[in-house]
């Protein structure tokens, strides 16, 4: 299917749960072989740091073939009938030491501020969703709102008859609000799962008697596909996240809708992250009430 007929079919599909205008979607396309567009910050930082890394391989790549190249014909037996004996270089050696040492520590330089912000939750998140991995679906919950969805895979002939795509579709989608900052907190109820979306730049293992944490603002409405990134038994491929990002006044009709409630303006927490959220450790989440002040 081409992107536009998918993005039609995945509307079409969105819709009906929650009457936004859908502008963007987040899944595989048949042949893709570049990443997803970013709909995060954190991804599009991925992308460039993709892209000049993909420079610097091509630019090795290239030199290589060359060397290999001028070596097989300068110095064939032909081109080359009396061949030197020397066996060291002193200039040579220590350059192809240096210049790949350099080239680390310039990939090191771009990639660890990036490492950071991706496991930095921002101070001014506003909001907190808990994930948690189950053999096999997820556990999605706002604790602080009091919201809590299961999300199982959609079956095949359900996800057929309404175009949405099988194998990334689940039953209940996840709403988010766009221009939140959403800190993530990532569980296990058993195996280790990962929880994975790819236009968040978000890929986070879910473990057992842990909480990881992460983030993600999402910057524009749409239908965002993500899997278990985390071979985690005979049922692996077949638990998948969807995460539709709308508007803030629909995320709080969806929350009100889900029996949940929105508690009054938070304040800044402070830059201590929860270590600790035992309550819903079990993975049967008590109606957690509102809490004001984290
Ligand atoms: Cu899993």
């Amino acid at each position: 299917m081409r992107r536009g007929a998918l993005i039609a079919a995945l509307t079409a599909g969105a819709l009906s749960l929650t009457n936004s205008a859908y502008a963007a979607v987040g899944a595989p396309t048949p042949r893709g072989i570049d990443l997803q567009p970013a709909a995060t910050q954190v991804m599009r930082e991925i992308h460039d740091f993709h892209t000049f890394l993909l420079w610097i391989i091509v630019a090795i790549s290239v030199f290589v073939l060359a060397l290999l190249l001028w070596v097989m014909i300068r110095y064939n037996k032909r081109a080359n009938p009396t061949p030197k004996k020397f066996t060291h270089n002193m200039f040579v050696e220590v350059v192809w030491t240096i210049v790949p040492v350099m080239i680390l520590v310039v990939i090191a330089w771009k990639s660890f501020p990036l490492i950071y912000m991706q496991e930095r939750i921002p101070e001014e998140a506003e909001l907190t969703l808990k994930v948690t991995g189950n053999s096999w679906f997820w556990t999605l919950e706002y604790p602080d709102q009091g919201v809590s969805i299961a999300a199982n895979l959609l079956p095949e002939d359900e996800a057929r008859a309404s175009g949405r795509p099988y194998l990334l579709a689940s039953t209940e989608p996840l709403l988010v609000p766009v221009d939140t900052t959403v800190r993530v907190l990532v569980t296990s109820n058993d195996v280790i799962h990962s929880f994975a979306m790819p236009a968040f730049g978000v890929k986070e293992d879910a473990i057992q008697g842990r909480v990881n944490e992460t983030w993600f603002r999402v910057d524009r409405p749409g239908v965002f596909y993500g899997q278990c990134s985390e071979l985690c038994g005979v049922n692996h491929a077949y638990m998948p996240v969807e995460i539709h990002a709308v508007s803030r006044a629909e995320w709080e009709q969806w929350v009100a809708a889900q029996g949940g409630t929105i508690a009054a303006a938070e304040p800044a927490p402070a830059a201590t992250t929860p270590a600790e959220t035992p309550a819903t450790e079990t993975g049967t989440p008590a109606a957690t009430p509102a809490q004001p002040t984290r």
